[in-house]
């Protein structure tokens, strides 16, 4: 019997199994069924040489098993997102490829996420809200039904993957805050802390990262408050504890780590759009006609892959988020 990394014995089972069985689940459900899941796990283990790939998943599972709620994993897959019509992209490579410039205004900022401090955490409710509030992120987590939904992701920069995530709709996040009728936006910031994380030395960056949808857009059921990535709490890199994703717009909209929302009826500064608004603007959804000013959004890098494909309008998601943007066509909807 071949146990393929042994310096996590003593995660659960589920922590210890290779990704790739999870994106095999029929295969593996089948081998728990035929009583013979290590043999199925090891019949698709796809890391063979790699001691660097185990040294990324030792990393992920190990911040994994000391997150307080890893006990709410994995989360009951939400149907009408359990497949995103491509491919999951692996988990090394997911890992290991991260925007997250706190940490470093590259890709490889995996290992120096490593100081990121995901407990004590806080997450702050103020602005247009019935009572302002500070919430402790693990009685937030389980004030929460966590679900699993796999999604498309989109950079700018016109590479893509595909990502199982643990959460809840962001619609629930914005119940949760209790907002007043005069709530126009909901703005979200991430940590500020220069000491734990030096990117936040680098003072020409607009500090702390700032992010911002529209009420309407935040009630949208695509939106996404990210727990946890690959069927256990995510790890640091992936804007642990707490990050958002919304699938239907460029990557940058997605913000990492959140401490703060706030409810308000002014449309917010992000921080992209504050660095280079001539390149980043507050709505950024994709639309592969509409080239970024410094190279085209037609085509997309799919990361784990040798592929390149179309880009799709709103990523694909058209169909649950066009009407949102009826009517705005003077807005700089795709920037
Ligand atoms: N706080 C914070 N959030 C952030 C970023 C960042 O640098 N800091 N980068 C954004 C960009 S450009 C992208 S593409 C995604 C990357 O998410 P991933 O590393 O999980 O792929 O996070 C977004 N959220
Ligand atoms: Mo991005």
């Amino acid at each position: 019997m071949l146990i393929k990394a042994p310096r996590t014995w003593e995660l659960p089972e589920r922590l210890a199994t290779p990704e790739s069985v999870y994106l095999n689940r029929r295969e593996l459900a089948k081998g728990i069924a035929a009583g013979s899941i290590i043999a199925g796990a090891a019949a698709s283990m796809p890391f063979g040489s790699a001691q660097a790939d185990d040294e990324v998943i030792e990393q992920v599972n190990a911040q994994a098993a000391g997150d307080p709620t890893l006990d709410l994993y994995p989360a009951p897959v939400n149907a009408a997102y359990a497949d995103a019509g491509r491919p999951v992209t692996d988990e090394v490579e997911n890992s290991t490829y991260n925007n997250f410039y706190e940490f470093g205004s590259h890709k490889q900022i995996w290992q120096r996420a490593e100081d990121l401090q995901r407990r004590p955490w806080a997450v702050t409710f103020d602005g247009m809200v019935e009572e302002e509030m500070t919430v402790d992120i693990d009685t937030l987590i389980r004030a929460m039904a966590l679900e699993e939904r796999v999604y498309r992701h989109r950079c700018v920069e016109a590479w893509s993957m595909v990502i199982p995530w643990t959460g809840f709709p962001l619609k629930a996040l914005v119940d949760y805050a209790r907002p007043l009728g005069s709530a126009k936006y909901v703005v979200f910031q991430t940590f500020d802390d220069p000491d734990m994380a030096p990117g936040q030395s680098q003072s020409w960056y607009p500090w702390p990262y700032t992010e911002g949808v529209t009420m309407a857009e935040a009630e949208n059921d695509l939106g996404f408050i990210v727990t946890g990535t690959y069927g256990k709490p995510m790890a640091n890199q992936f804007g642990a504890p707490l990050r958002l994703h919304l699938p239907w717009k460029y990557g940058f909209k997605s913000i990492k780590s959140i401490v703060r929302v706030t409810l308000t009826d002014e449309k917010p500064m992000t921080f992209w759009e504050e660095l280079v608004p001539s390149e980043y603007g507050f709505w950024a959804n994709v639309n592969p006609e509409v080239s970024h000013p410094r190279w085209s959004q037609a085509t997309e890098r799919v990361l784990g892959t040798n592929d390149r494909i179309p880009t799709e309008l709103y990523n694909g998601y058209a169909e649950q988020v066009a009407g949102l943007y009826e009517g705005m066509e003077d807005e700089r909807l795709y920037l």
